[in-house]
């Protein structure tokens, strides 16, 4: 070990052969020395040196300057058509929070189909942060994260899609900052890549089977959700075993019905529905029949799935407590945040639910930030349908996402690991549009 690296040295002045330390000069881990005692009796005279630590000086805090939100709208490739409306374009809302440093970080809310899914669209997202949540974190402590969250809880009730966009941009700015993946705050990655479902959703059944072969030709996709719950329940499935006899051993079958069955409804289609091989069942019923959530995960094989249900972890609670479902459909936006999205994960874990990585057909943006999270999970005996940006008929990320062999592959880099196309961003935000209209149909 060289002299000058030791916290503690003594030189001898008068004998040349030994490299002395200059003093104040650093020695390579920021310390500055300086002479201690001379003796100049006798014919060598010796110098001590002692290693100095500076004053500890105060670490500049770094604050949230400035949080801006545009909503932007971009058409799907095909029509969209769920059971309470068909989808033509996804619109969703881009965050960007500035900070004192000059760094900056990026998230997203999103949802679907105007307020007919839930309680949040895009328009009450931008209101709720520009009005509520930009006033109450601006000057906060940036890397302060669970301060920040628990301020815009007590700012904001509800309005989880509007939380976890801001959200997402503060672990953004931090991993960007500290030149850490959202995974590696979350404790890393135990995935490089995660496997991706498409949803089947045009409302035809020989153009979902057309849209199926495809996927699997490409090795795109090779679980598919359908769409059900907008014909009644015979039709839908009919409509199931007709892409089920299709798919074959090729791929698997599951199905979302979005909350659109009574009990009643959702035996019968149940029982038709384990018949023909279709493995999962999503959201059967509304989001507040738990009892009939229940029923139905006790009552038949087919797993069942909570969606609507799951606002956040109270909710991931009340289900795990009644074991009122097979399988958690994980959802960042819905979860109110990365944070609470992981407390999700970790209910269900706890209470032995499977796990599914949900997704509220975010853009490129969106979507890396969860799979940043859901790579730190080890497993997702579901899968996940991590395919937003594919829905969407333009990119929006200067890199797209890669998808190959039936997965997705987690973004490496600082943060969120993307980074959007501006002009893309700019060209699709609404405030700049001459006339869009995000949702249309029924
Ligand atoms: C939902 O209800 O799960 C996810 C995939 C898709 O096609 O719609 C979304 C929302
Ligand atoms: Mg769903």
């Amino acid at each position: 070990m060289p002299q000058t690296d030791r916290p503690f040295q003594t030189d001898m002045m008068d004998a040349p052969a030994r490299p002395m330390p200059v003093a104040g000069a650093g020695n390579g881990f920021g310390y500055r020395t300086r002479p201690l005692r001379y003796w100049t009796a006798g014919p060598a005279r010796c110098h001590l040196r002692l290693i100095e630590r500076p004053e500890p000086k105060a670490k500049a805090v770094t604050k949230i300057d400035r949080i801006d939100a545009i909503i932007i709208d971009v058409p799907t490739v095909r029509g969209h058509v769920l059971s309470m409306t068909t989808m033509l374009t996804q619109s969703v809302v881009l965050v960007r929070v500035r900070f004192s440093d000059g760094s900056e970080g990026l998230g997203e809310g999103a949802s679907i189909g105007g307020l007919s899914y839930g309680p949040e669209s895009v328009e009450s997202v931008k209101l709720a942060i520009d009005t509520y949540i930009a006033p109450a974190l601006v000057g906060m402590d940036a890397d302060a994260i669970s301060a920040a969250s628990a301020h815009m809880e007590k700012a904001v009730k509800g309005n989880p899609i509007a939380r976890a966009a801001v959200e997402c941009a503060l672990w953004d700015g931090l991993g960007r900052r500290a030149g850490l993946s959202v995974a590696q705050l979350f404790g890393g990655r135990v995935h490089d890549r995660l496997p991706v479902a498409w949803t089947l959703a045009s409302g035809n059944s020989q153009t979902d089977i057309d849209e199926a072969e495809r996927m699997l030709d490409l090795r795109r996709h090779r679980d598919f959700k359908l769409k059900i719950g907008k014909r009644p329940v015979k039709q839908d499935i009919a409509h199931v075993a007709a892409i089920a006899n299709a798919v074959g051993d090729r791929g698997t079958i599951r199905v979302d019905v979005n909350q659109a069955w009574s009990l009643t409804d959702a035996r019968y289609g149940a029982r038709g529905l384990q018949e023909i091989g279709c493995v999962l069942m999503e959201q059967p019923v509304a989001r507040d029949k738990l009892a009939a959530l229940k029923a139905l995960t006790d009552g038949y094989e087919i797993a069942i799935m909570a969606d609507e249900v799951l606002q956040g972890p109270s909710d991931a609670m009340r289900v795990a407590a009644n074991r009122s479902a097979d399988v958690f459909a994980v959802k960042v936006c819905q979860s109110g945040g990365l944070k609470p999205a992981s407390d999700v994960i970790a209910i269900a874990r706890a209470a032995g639910i499977d796990l599914y990585g949900g997704t509220m057909l975010e853009s490129g943006l969106g979507t890396a930030a969860a799979i940043q999270l859901f790579a730190t999970v080890p497993e997702w005996q579901f899968g996940t349908e991590m395919f937003g940006p594919l829905l969407l008929k333009d990119e929006i990320l200067a890199q797209p996402l890669e998808y190959k062999d039936f997965s997705v592959t987690v973004p490496q880099g600082p943060g969120i690991g993307v980074t959007l196309d501006d002009d893309k961003v700019n060209f699709y935000r609404r405030d700049r549009s001459v006339s869009v209209k995000a949702i249309a149909g029924a």
